[in-house]
């Protein structure tokens, strides 16, 4: 059974790949944990299939999958800055504003992801998976799952990095295929709750770790463009431990933005702090640009000397910036 569908699931997954050519799982720019783990696992996968695979990603990783890399035992994935001509799976995304510039000009055979499907093509036939859950991690592991192979410890320790990081430790965008993929991996890995709970913990404890970043370097490590019709708008997230440090970090992050956004090529600037201490405040959220503070308002709330304080937590991607869509689309006046 176990070769009958390792053959099956190759064959379904890379038509034409030949075995001496590498094919390069990729994430996307400004990569997660998500983007790093679903890259790792998948790689290994294909590795598993019989062929040449390798992770990377467009720019380093964060300071929390630093973190968990180390603690896991896990080589970070490579940088690559042009796939012109290469075979690759993207993963953890599918429209190319998150992709390495030259995705146009690479040979695109396969996509694993839980957004929305993106705007990539191909005139071939390639292997793509989305869905729902709540990392693209997640994904992947049922990739392994369907492949019949025995995953190894590496993969698990990968793709839990991922799941945990998405999830929130499984607090946040969680579906039944997230939890049975964590309790399977932690079962491979013969990790106790425990030790799940620590290496998450450090995780989130890296992410507010900012020593000797700039400001503009803070903003940008996790920060996203979208467009609602006409206007384009870009949303970064950063993290603070505790609700005086997330209102200090909030005031900066808004001097750094109010300049920033004449030079980047949106109309509006959006913050989302999140307070990663369970003090009460979860979440502030900020704008600049014109008409950016009457969509926030209209969106999320009243604000307050151009903040507003939240007792919960947003995602940004099932959450914040479909409310603000729907308000900036239906809304075009307030341009
Ligand atoms: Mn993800």
């Amino acid at each position: 059974m176990g070769t009958e569908m390792n053959g099956l699931y190759r064959e379904l997954m890379l038509p034409a790949v030949p075995a001496e050519e590498t094919v390069y799982v990729l994430g996307h720019i400004n990569p997660d944990s998500d983007a790093a783990g679903a890259a790792i696992g998948y790689a290994i996968l294909l590795q598993g299939l019989g062929l040449q695979a390798r992770a990377a990603l467009p720019g380093p990783v964060n300071a929390e999958t630093r973190f968990a890399c180390a603690s896991l035992g896990l080589e970070e994935p490579g940088v690559i800055d042009s796939v012109a001509h290469l075979p690759v799976v993207l993963v953890d995304h599918s429209s190319c504003s998150q992709a390495v510039l030259d995705l146009d000009e690479a040979r695109l055979i396969g996509v694993i992801d839980h957004h929305g499907i993106g705007d990539v093509n191909t005139s071939e036939p390639v292997f793509i998976r989305s869905a729902r859950t709540g990392a693209a991690s997640t994904l992947v592991w049922l990739c392994w799952v369907e492949s019949g192979i025995a995953i190894p410890q590496a993969a698990a320790s990968a793709l839990l990095m991922g799941i945990l990081s998405d999830t929130r430790n499984l607090t946040m965008n969680v579906t039944q295929a997230d939890r049975q993929a964590v309790r399977a991996l932690m079962d491979t890995l013969g990790m106790q709750d425990r030790a799940r709970q620590e290496l998450y913990a450090g995780m989130r404890k890296a992410l507010t770790d900012y020593e000797g970043m700039s400001d503009a370097d803070i903003f940008h490590l996790d920060y996203k463009e979208y467009e609602a019709g006409e206007i384009r708008f870009g949303v970064g997230v950063v993290r603070a431990s505790g609700t005086p440090a997330c209102r200090t970090v909030a005031k900066r992050m808004r001097r750094y933005m109010e300049e920033a956004i004449h030079s980047l090529d949106v109309d509006m600037l959006f913050l989302m702090v999140n307070n990663i201490t369970a003090d009460g405040m979860e979440m502030i959220l900020t704008a600049v640009g014109k008409g950016a503070d009457e969509a926030l308002t209209l969106s999320f709330g009243p604000e307050v000397n151009g903040m507003i304080e939240l007792s919960e937590n947003l995602s940004r991607k099932s959450t914040f910036v479909p409310k603000l869509r729907a308000v900036l689309e239906h809304f075009p006046e307030i341009r």
